[in-house]
């Protein structure tokens, strides 16, 4: 019974701290990365979305860093890049660059990729 309840309270000091972390938790960065906001794009038939795995993020100010340096390429008219979903949401002119540009230029910015989701349209015909 003693055990128990040492243990109980354990739990709940981890708890305790578990969210203390999550609170802690700066909305923007711990890196430094600040979202450069643009306006939005002119989607048009012709723009494609691809989802690509991003890994060694860690923090959402990494994630802003690595959706700044895709939406000043020609070609992307908007990226969106989520710390938490290890993903980047990249909207692109396929006729201006490819994929396998925009995953280069991911590793360029120092973080891993994934395998590339399926390229879809990005607006309904
Ligand atoms: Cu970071």
């Amino acid at each position: 019974m003693k055990v128990m309840k040492k243990l109980m309270g354990l739990a709940v000091i981890a708890l305790a701290s578990l969210s203390m972390t999550a609170m802690a938790a700066p909305s923007v960065t711990a890196c430094g990365g600040q979202r450069v906001v643009k306006p939005a794009p002119t989607v048009t038939q012709t723009m494609q979305v691809v989802a690509i795995p991003v890994s060694g993020m860690t923090c959402e100010g990494c994630a802003n860093q690595i959706a700044n340096a895709l939406e000043n390429i020609d070609g992307i008219a908007q990226a969106t890049v989520v710390h938490a979903d290890k993903s980047a949401r990249v909207m692109f002119e396929p006729g201006k660059i490819s994929v396998d540009d925009i995953i280069t230029a991911i590793k360029k910015t120092g973080y891993k990729t994934g395998e590339p989701g399926k390229v879809a349209p990005a607006r309904q015909a």
